[in-house]
Order: structure tokens, then C-alpha cells, then sequence
């Protein structure tokens, strides 16, 4: 039982703490990380704090000790939520989800994979082919998605540059079937990382995307250079024609120049050719796409109009990450098609039950904060409201199958925040759509203003201009957030732009009109004409809102279990605990609240039987052996003896202990009589008694 691991080791559930303060509960995470202990419960949320090294607590033994137990039965661990998910979706037929959150580099990509290997190692005991398959491509999936939309970062070394949410199907005999993979939010613009070291592609493979070796020489690749990453994650083989479409960072290398007020692609058109050849297309037309676009105009007529040498760089780039974003976009919908339950007959297979797994980013607080972490952060608002509304429905529902009646639980409801970004015309997000449908004379300033205006009444909302001390240039163009984590600073500088997302038609022609199939396969759009595709297209904010909206219903008819990982701190050590780091995120990943709302009700709770095992010997009347009816009794004897009786509640099959600090004393008594017994034992043995 979890309890039982030494006090040295901290308590092994927060809901034990003696009292709930950020004091306490950043003690016992420190006391634990030090003590090797990486994973602590509150409740069934399992709190991880990456280790930065290899732990020995993978292996075969661990998942065997962790099949079929119960959560409390053995120490916090990964294997310990990921084994209660799939009780529940096989002894109850439960849809369960496991959400694992935290910011860069705290664990959750790690901690989803030692989740799959773990419900990949407990199931198909008889190993039939078929079963071993899917898992096989539910494995490897992440490899392949892994060498697509990770790259170097300064914060991890292998960081995803997309959330993830995967569905794992389950057979009626609790195998998997299938699954498939949603991806949020890619990160875009972190797109071209090549490079060097270990994983270098060989020079010939290289040489037929006319690439040099030295990333240095490309516009997109330069700041990665002289990068290296481990090539554990690298796949194997992957089919040449998506290769194609991402290794084509000459696109950063067009430049542009004017001559005669005419904008032209400067040098000898190598790099067109280049481009062309890679994606299947004319020199002539790329260059065209890249120069100029069609537009209709108002009176129905299609023209062709020169680019600005800045609308030529815009469009370049656009078109880069595009190309990219559509590749990830189909090596997923590869995969899914892939894994997705094929033939599958209710009648003849019994229910059809899910885990979903999902890896998104944490909440990100950064010195300089813009569009993506406004979608990020508004995304874990989304969850977080989904967390409250789901862990509060669970104990209710509990409470109710137990019998024991409800305790009504304080909390903050971050509804407030979520409307004050979502809400249709009066949130941010509907302003942002406004102002980027009004034309180009909306600037991100522009904007600025008149969302201040509207939301200066907003108790979440603070636009940087109105406190006078902050009142200089540098925070003209900034608002804050006041979210359920923390204040955040947003700059406002490109976020219309990034939200029109805007890609010129006439790119999506050009790919569209490749004789690579692949490629061709991507761009659907591409085939609309030019009259037709003046409707305006949804902005990125308003599809990733679409996107999470349809994330949390997924989720929200779900059972939910949680892994809230954090990062001990920004140097990768295995030892060092950065105190001030670690609260922040204990912080904004509202483990405090978690551990609140779970002892707000009853903080514990065990079926009568194994509460028996555990303290009989801490009651006349039940050691070695009781006498009553039932073991409900001989737990209310129990209860009684030690004078708890007002702090609990009697389930129908389990007891609630309100404070754990109840517990705590038995706990205590019962420790202190343990090696007494094994003492008394040992003499029994010798034959001494
Ligand atoms: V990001 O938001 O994708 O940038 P993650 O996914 O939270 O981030 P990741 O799982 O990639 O972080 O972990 C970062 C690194 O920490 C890994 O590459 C490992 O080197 C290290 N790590 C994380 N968890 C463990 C673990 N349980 N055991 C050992 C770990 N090392
Ligand atoms: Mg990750």
C-alpha cells in the first residue's frame, strides 16, 4: 500500500499532507524527488517530476506488480492510473481518457509512452496476431509523428511541437483493436529544424533534395546548426515522397529584389528549379505563385496582381509552413487509416471501449508571450474547467453509488475566463475574427483598443495601458490575462496576422497541380478557382477553438485520469530541485486546488475489507480475528475504538474519512505496532512463546 512507503520517502498522496499550503506540498515534492521518489498521488491524480535520468522502475517486475492491484495498493506510479484507466474500461465498460499536462520538457511524451507500453504489455496474454499488429502500429505511430513534429528546442531536447490525442480501442475481451490520432496545434513556425550529428540523412539521400550537409547555408535551418539530437526516436524508413515535401528548406533561401518597380526571385533560378523539381511542378509556375496572385475583383473579372517585395516574403513563408502543416496533417491521416477499427459489429464483438491518451502542452508563461501561447493557454483553461467539472462529478457520482450524501465543494470555477476568450461577439477570440474580417486597416493595435475598450470592466482582462506604472512605450501593445494559473502579459504584435493565417490561392494551385500524387492529395483546395474561394476562410483561432471544443466533448463523456508532470528545472540535472521553478508550475498547474477539492470532500477512501486487513491490529476487537457480522462492523469497531467516528462516513461498500489527518493517527499506531508483532512473531517461530 502506498502509505506504506517510509516516512522518509514524504507522503506518497498530497490529500496526507497535515496541512494544505504551498509549503507543505512543495516539501514533500522536493523531499520525494530527492528520495528518487518521482510519482505522488492526490487522489488518483498521479503528480510526476522528471527525473532526467533512467529509472529502474519500468521493467517487467513493475508492470507485474501493478496488474489488476488497486490504485493504493502499491507507490504512485504512471503504471498505477494507466492500469486504474483500464479496469475501468474492462470490468465497467467505461470510456476513460488519461490526461497528462505540464510545460515543455516536464515529462509527458516519456509519460505517454511508458503508458502505452504499459496497457501494450498487460494485454493479448494469448498473442494473437492480428491484436499485436495494432499495437505494433500504435507503438511505432510515435515514432513516425515523433521525427515529423519534434524538434531541439532550448527548453527539451526532443520537444513535440503538436498535442496529441490518441485513442486507444478496446475489444470486448480488452484487447486493442485500433485507434486513432488527433493533433492540435502545430507549431508552425518552428518547422525546418535540420540537423547534425548522429542523424544526419546519408550524402546521397541529401544530394537528390539538393541539400548541402551544413545547415548553415539555409535561412530556415542556420539557427539550429551545429544542433545535434539523440537518433533514438529516428524512424527507419519513410516513404520518399512525404520526405520530398520537408526537405525543401531553399524556400527560405528565395530572396527577393526589385527592379524597375517590378519584384523579381534574385540570382540565376536555381533554387526555383530546385523547388519545382522536389514538389513535382514548373519552374514557371513556381516562380509565378511566388510573385503573383489572382484576386477577382469587383466586378467579377480575375486578374493577376504583382506582389510587394514584402508580400512576396510573406507568401513565401506562408507557403513553407503550409507545406509542412499539410504533410503532418496527411502522415497522420495515414496513420489513422492505418489503425482506425475496420469491420467492427457491435452484435458480434460486445462494446466497443476507448482510452484516450492525451500529451498537450502545459500552460507557458514566457517573458515574451504572443498568439500560440494565448491559444495554449486558453486550450488549458478548456481543461481545466473540464478537470473541476469531471473530478467533482466523479466523487458526486461516487458518493451517490456509495450511498453518502454529498458534500457540497468550494472551488474557482474558471468559467469567467473561458467566456472571457470564447464567448461568441463579447470574447477575445470573436473580437480577434472581427478585426481580421474587416480588411487591412485593422492593425494588431487597432485592435488592441477596441478590445480594451469593450473589456475594461473585465475582472480577468487588464489592458497594460491603464496602470500608470506600466505606462511605457514598450507595453502599448500588451494585454493581460489574469488566468486560473497566473497572469500572463500577451504582446498583441502579428496576432492578426497569424490568426488570418492567410495563404495565397494560388500557392494551394500550384501543389495542387503537382504530378506527385502525394503531394496533389494534400492541396483538395487547391482545385477551387479564384471566385470561388473568396468566401473568407476560418481564421486559426476560430478552427483551433472548433478543434478543442470537440476535444472536450470527447473528453468530457469520458472517465478521466490525470498525470500533471513538472520539470525540476532548466539545466536537465538529475539533482537539482529548483524550488521557485517548481512552485510556479505546482502553481499554474492547480495542485493545490486538486489536493482542496479532493479533501473538501472525503480525502480518503477503502473498502471495508482491505481497511480491515491493514488496521485489525490496531483494535481489541478485531485482531487477530473478529466476531461481527460484517466486516462493515468490525470497521466501525475500529473506527469507534479510536475515536473518529464523527470525520467518516459508511458506504455501501467503502469507508470515507474526511480528514486524512484521522487516517494519519492510525497509520501511526499502526507502524508502532509492527515491529512489536514481528518481534512476538519471531518468538512464536522459535517456539519461545
Ligand atoms: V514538450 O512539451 O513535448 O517540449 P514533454 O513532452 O513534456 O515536453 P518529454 O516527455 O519529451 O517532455 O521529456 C523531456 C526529456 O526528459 C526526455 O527526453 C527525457 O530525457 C527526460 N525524461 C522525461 N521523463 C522521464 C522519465 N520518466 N525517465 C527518464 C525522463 N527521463
Ligand atoms: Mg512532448
Amino acid at each position: 500500500m502506498a502509505e506504506l512507503e517510509a516516512l522518509e520517502f514524504g507522503k506518497s498522496d498530497f490529500v496526507l499532507l497535515d496541512e494544505v499550503n504551498m509549503e507543505q506540498f512543495m516539501e514533500n515534492l522536493k523531499l520525494r524527488f530527492e528520495m528518487g521518489r518521482i510519482y505522488t498521488f492526490i487522489g488518483e491524480v498521479v503528480v510526476s517530476v522528471n527525473p532526467y535520468r533512467e529509472m529502474d522502475i519500468y521493467g517487467k517486475e513493475a508492470i507485474s506488480a501493478y496488474r489488476g492491484r488497486e490504485l493504493y495498493e502499491n507507490p504512485p506510479h504512471l503504471y498505477a492510473v494507466a492500469d486504474a484507466a483500464y479496469k475501468a474500461m474492462k470490468r465497467r465498460a467505461k470510456d476513460t481518457c488519461i490526461v497528462i499536462s505540464g510545460e515543455s520538457g516536464a515529462g509527458k511524451t516519456e509519460a505517454s509512452k511508458y503508458i502505452m507500453q504499459y496497457i501494450a504489455a498487460i494485454t493479448n496474454p494469448s498473442q494473437r496476431e492480428e491484436v499485436e499488429s495494432v499495437k505494433n502500429v500504435l507503438l511505432k505511430s510515435n515514432c513516425v509523428l515523433e521525427a515529423f513534429g519534434n524538434a531541439k528546442t532550448n527548453r527539451n531536447d526532443n520537444s513535440s511541437r503538436f498535442g496529441k490525442y490518441m485513442d486507444i480501442n478496446f475489444s470486448f475481451s480488452g484487447d486493442p483493436t485500433g485507434g486513432h490520432i488527433n493533433n492540435y496545434l502545430l507549431e508552425k513556425v518552428r518547422t525546418f529544424c535540420f540537423t547534425t550529428g548522429s542523424e544526419n540523412p546519408p550524402q546521397t539521400l541529401l544530394e537528390s533534395y539538393h541539400l548541402q550537409g551544413d545547415p548553415a547555408v539555409y535561412a530556415y535551418t542556420k539557427e539550429g546548426a551545429g544542433s545535434s539530437v539523440s537518433n533514438k526516436h529516428s524512424p527507419q524508413h519513410i516513404h520518399r515522397n512525404t520526405f520530398t515535401a520537408t526537405r525543401s528548406p531553399q524556400h527560405g533561401n528565395i530572396q527577393f529584389g526589385t527592379e524597375e518597380e517590378i519584384v523579381q526571385v534574385e540570382g540565376d533560378g536555381e533554387v526555383v528549379s530546385h523547388i519545382a523539381e522536389l514538389t513535382s511542378t514548373q519552374p514557371q509556375q513556381v516562380e509565378k505563385a511566388l510573385l503573383f496572385r489572382t484576386v477577382a475583383t469587383g466586378g467579377g473579372d480575375v486578374i493577376e496582381k504583382g506582389h510587394s517585395e514584402q508580400e512576396a516574403c510573406f507568401g513565401r513563408e506562408a507557403f513553407s509552413k503550409a507545406l509542412y502543416e499539410r504533410l503532418f496533417g496527411w502522415i497522420v491521416g495515414r496513420i489513422n487509416s492505418v489503425i482506425e477499427v475496420k469491420d467492427y459489429n457491435p452484435m458480434l464483438h460486445g462494446k466497443n471501449t476507448v482510452i484516450g491518451v492525451l500529451d498537450i502542452y502545459g500552460f507557458e508563461i514566457f517573458d515574451n508571450n504572443s498568439f500560440e501561447q494565448f491559444c495554449i493557454n486558453y486550450c488549458n483553461e478548456k481543461l481545466q474547467q473540464l478537470f473541476i467539472e469531471l473530478i467533482l462529478r466523479q466523487e458526486q457520482e461516487e458518493y451517490e453509488r456509495e450511498g453518502v450524501a454529498w458534500q457540497h465543494i468550494e472551488y474557482f470555477n474558471n468559467q469567467i475566463i473561458v467566456d472571457l476568450v470564447e464567448q461568441n461577439h463579447k470574447g477575445i477570440l470573436s473580437m480577434l475574427d472581427e478585426a481580421c474580417l474587416s480588411g487591412g486597416r485593422v492593425t494588431d493595435t487597432v485592435c488592441l483598443d477596441s478590445m480594451s475598450s469593450r473589456l475594461a470592466q473585465h475582472p480577468h482582462y487588464t489592458d497594460r495601458k491603464l496602470t500608470p506604472a506600466d505606462k511605457t512605450m514598450e507595453f502599448q501593445k500588451h494585454f493581460r490575462i489574469r488566468h486560473y494559473a497566473g497572469d500572463v502579459t500577451y504582446s498583441v504584435e502579428g496576432f492578426l496576422d497569424k490568426n488570418k493565417d492567410l495563404l495565397f490561392q494560388d500557392f494551394k494551385r500550384l501543389m495542387f497541380n503537382s504530378t506527385n500524387p502525394v503531394l496533389k492529395d494534400m492541396w483538395p483546395d487547391g482545385g477551387l478557382s479564384i471566385t470561388e474561394v473568396t468566401k473568407r476562410p476560418q481564421t486559426a483561432a476560430s478552427l483551433f477553438k472548433n478543434s478543442i471544443v470537440a476535444l472536450v466533448d470527447k473528453l468530457s463523456c469520458k472517465e478521466p485520469y490525470y498525470v500533471r508532470c513538472v520539470k525540476p528545472n532548466e539545466m536537465k540535472s538529475p539533482v537539482l530541485f529548483d524550488a521557485a521553478r517548481c512552485q510556479h508550475q505546482v502553481a499554474y498547474l492547480g495542485l493545490l486546488e486538486n489536493v482542496r477539492v479532493r479533501r473538501a470532500g472525503f480525502a480518503y477512501r477503502q473498502g471495508y475489507s482491505r481497511f480491515l486487513l491493514r488496521y485489525k491490529m490496531t483494535c481489541e476487537y478485531t485482531w487477530p480475528n473478529h466476531l461481527m457480522a460484517t466486516d462493515r462492523e468490525a470497521v466501525e469497531a475500529i473506527v469507534t475504538q479510536h475515536g473518529f467516528q464523527d470525520d467518516v462516513a459508511y458506504g455501501h461498500t467503502k469507508l470515507f474519512v474526511r480528514s486524512p489527518r484521522s487516517l494519519f493517527s492510525l497509520e501511526q499506531e499502526r507502524a508502532a505496532l509492527i515491529p512489536i508483532l514481528v518481534l512476538f512473531l519471531q518468538k512464536v517461530w522459535r517456539g519461545a512463546l
